[in-house]
């Protein structure tokens, strides 16, 4: 899915769970009740053609995950329990694309005449496209235990992986030749801390070298995420410098030919064909 459909939406309404959140003692002794207002984005045409409900969500099913999730676990702050929360959900339910978790607490001891609090986030799966590049010791080793280290992460699913390349060193600074691939990947992390991940992936894959100052044993770069448009200190999306790399292109023309560059207007194989001349 390249670009994005407006998807349907499941609402659950003021949820009531009593459950032990908070930062005073006598919350997490007590307990109180939240209430809970989940909006689920799906595509629900499949389940609403068949009437199938194996191509359904279940919301009954997903409201006792939600009374369940909430009394199992204690946190001291409603940020945590939205966060943790409505990646659990995610993760659990692969029809569901995005959330909105909103949840409630009338009963906030604030000591004070008030309405309520209550703490709403948005989360949703991205659509990311890596580059990983190798030109040390078991090049595809590497690239296998990165792939390996990605699918290990909850908030990582691993869609596509490109056949690996072998491609002459670029930029005229590594020495031995390089094996390059790409790889298509949903995500529930944001961009720092997606590219937090692939130095920490990158790190352990360094620390196995044997060679000091050697060439890089493995280098995970961020191509696309979504369409996004994003610049910081750390980071650029798209990857600044992709058009002008045919170890970059080839292998992602593999897996995405027609995803269309936010900024370029091309296609990626578009972009193929015009540096290739
Ligand atoms: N950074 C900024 N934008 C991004 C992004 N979209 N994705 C920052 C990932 N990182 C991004 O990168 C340096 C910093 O760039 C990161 O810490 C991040 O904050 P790096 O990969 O850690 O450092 P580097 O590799 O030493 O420098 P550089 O300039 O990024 O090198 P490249 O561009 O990664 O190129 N030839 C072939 N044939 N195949 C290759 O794979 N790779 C390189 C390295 C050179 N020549 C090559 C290949
Ligand atoms: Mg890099």
């Amino acid at each position: 899915m390249y670009s994005t459909m407006p998807l349907d939406e499941i609402r659950i309404e003021e949820l009531e769970v009593f459950a032990h959140h908070g930062v005073f003692p006598e919350e997490t002794a007590n307990g109180q009740n939240f209430y809970v207002n989940a909006t689920l984005y799906v595509d629900i045409s499949k389940a609403g053609r068949t009437d199938d409900l194996t191509c359904a969500v279940n919301y009954g099913e997903v409201c006792h995950f939600i009374t369940d999730w909430m009394q199992k676990n204690t946190f001291q702050l409603l940020e945590s329990v939205c966060e943790k929360m409505s990646e659990a959900l995610l993760v659990a339910y692969p029809l569901v694309k995005g959330i909105d978790l909103e949840i409630r607490k009338p009963h906030a001891p604030i000591g004070l005449p008030f309405g309520c609090v209550s703490v709403k986030v948005h989360r949703q799966w991205h659509e990311v496209y890596l580059a990983v590049g190798s030109n040390m010791g078991d090049k595809e080793g590497y690239i296998h235990q990165a792939i390996e280290q990605l699918k290990r992460h909850t908030a990582i699913r691993v869609e596509k992986v490109s056949s690996l390349i072998t491609t002459k060193p670029y930029g005229g600074v590594a020495q031995d030749d390089f094996l390059n691939g790409a790889i298509t990947i949903n995500t529930l992390l944001n961009p720092e801390q997606l590219l937090e991940e692939l130095h920490r992936i990158e790190a352990a894959a360094d620390r196995k070298r044997e060679l000091r100052w050697g060439p890089r044993t493995l280098d995970l770069d961020i191509i696309f995420y979504d369409k996004l448009v994003y610049e910081s200190e750390r980071l650029i999306i798209p990857h600044v410098d992709m058009a002008n790399r045919e170890f970059v292109l080839e292998p992602l023309a593999e897996i995405a030919p027609n995803f269309r560059h936010p900024i370029l207007q091309k296609t990626v194989s578009e972009l193929l064909q015009t540096l290739r001349g």
